[in-house]
């Protein structure tokens, strides 16, 4: 008894504390924080006049050189926010999309919006796939928490992507510092193309069976702005690295088991076809256990980097997508 009351004591002396030093510092500081938190919010807010339909026309008329989210507005008048990086190479990129996996041993489950929510199914060969519909989803601020698609991925004409693997859950002001790997391309590819990925994967369908491993889309170079060949090579499995040549990013690409996945993020596809272990999104159908918005990613060691799996870094980061 004694002991317990002991312990009581104790304990009540712990919170006590804690929740002294806890309210001293709450104590000290809102006055100041308030003040500083509305400037900023009334200059985040005042970004709402701005009337552009990509950042780097908020960049190029409004001379913003901050990164963050902004307002843009598509063709029709749509108004959305999104998240623009100002600053990575002369700035000027708009975040469109980001895929996301929620879970790896979901095959084609709840979540698996870049594949396909339906399960694997033979009768969805492209599941109506979002990389070609007008569907949008997500927040800019979730991005790295769930899938997100907005009006730019279609409304945008852009020249260049960039993408930047931020691990999940990460909050958007640490997304640039955090990143495992940045890269952009600089050739204009997507000029080629329509403009963005909606128009690129009409030429380059994203569904089963619409050709053999060599009908792959366009691999296009990259410049690195954070991370380099070799480690974008290091973040795959050790099977897919003598398949695959790294500085590249690689759309629509075919597996032996002529499933189509959409973008091979920092690699080129050179020999063996087994795409599924590092190659994302695709369309509603797939070899039985590859379905999913990072397909094969676990094959035969979750999370290691050995045999065909991708590293842990890879498997626990979205992939998201800019355009400029
Ligand atoms: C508010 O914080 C800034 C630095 O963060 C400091 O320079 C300033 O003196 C503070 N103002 C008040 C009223 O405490
Ligand atoms: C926001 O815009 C208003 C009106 O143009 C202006 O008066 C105000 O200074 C701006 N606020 C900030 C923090 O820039
Ligand atoms: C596309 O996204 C929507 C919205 O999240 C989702 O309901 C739908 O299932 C997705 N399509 C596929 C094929 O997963
Ligand atoms: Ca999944
Ligand atoms: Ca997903």
């Amino acid at each position: 008894m004694l002991y317990h009351m002991l312990l009581f004591l104790v304990v009540l002396v712990l919170v006590e504390h804690l929740t002294h030093t806890e309210a001293t510092r709450d104590v000290e500081t809102p006055q100041n924080l308030t003040r500083t938190n509305f400037e900023h919010l009334e200059r985040l807010s005042n970004r709402s006049r701005y009337v552009a339909r990509s950042c780097k026309e908020i960049r190029d008329r409004y001379n913003e050189q901050e990164d963050g989210l902004y307002y843009l507005t598509t063709a029709n008048g749509m108004v959305y926010q999104t998240f623009c990086d100002m600053t990575t190479a002369g700035g000027g990129w708009t975040l469109v999309a980001s895929v996301h996996e929620n879970s790896i041993n979901g095959r084609c489950t709840v979540g698996d919006r870049w594949s396909s929510q339906q399960g694997n199914n033979l009768n969805l060969p492209d599941g109506d796939g979002n990389w070609s519909n007008r569907n949008t989803f997500g927040t800019a601020e979730g991005a790295t928490s769930d899938d997100f698609k907005n009006p730019g991925y279609y409304d945008i004409k852009a020249e260049d992507m960039s993408v930047w693997h931020v691990p999940n859950n990460f909050p958007l002001d640490h997304w640039n510092l955090a990143a495992i790997l940045r890269y952009h391309t600089n050739n204009r590819f997507l000029r080629l193309y329509g403009g963005n990925l909606f128009q690129l994967f009409k030429h380059y369908p994203v569904r089963y069976n619409i050709g053999s491993c060599s009908n792959r889309g366009p691999a296009v170079p990259i410049v690195y702005d954070h991370g380099d060949r070799e480690t974008t090579r290091m973040f795959y499995g050790l099977k897919p690295r003598k398949e695959f040549e790294p500085g590249f990013i690689t759309f629509r690409a075919i597996n032996n088991e002529r499933a189509a996945m959409a973008i091979c993020s920092g690699v080129k596809p050179i020999a063996g076809c087994n795409t599924e272990h590092y190659c994302i999104g695709g369309g509603g159908y797939f070899y039985p256990d590859q379905c999913g918005d990072f397909p094969s990613f676990d094959y035969d060691s979750l999370g290691m980097g050995q045999g065909w799996s991708a590293s842990k870094e890879m498997t626990e980061a979205a992939v998201l997508l800019f355009y400029r």
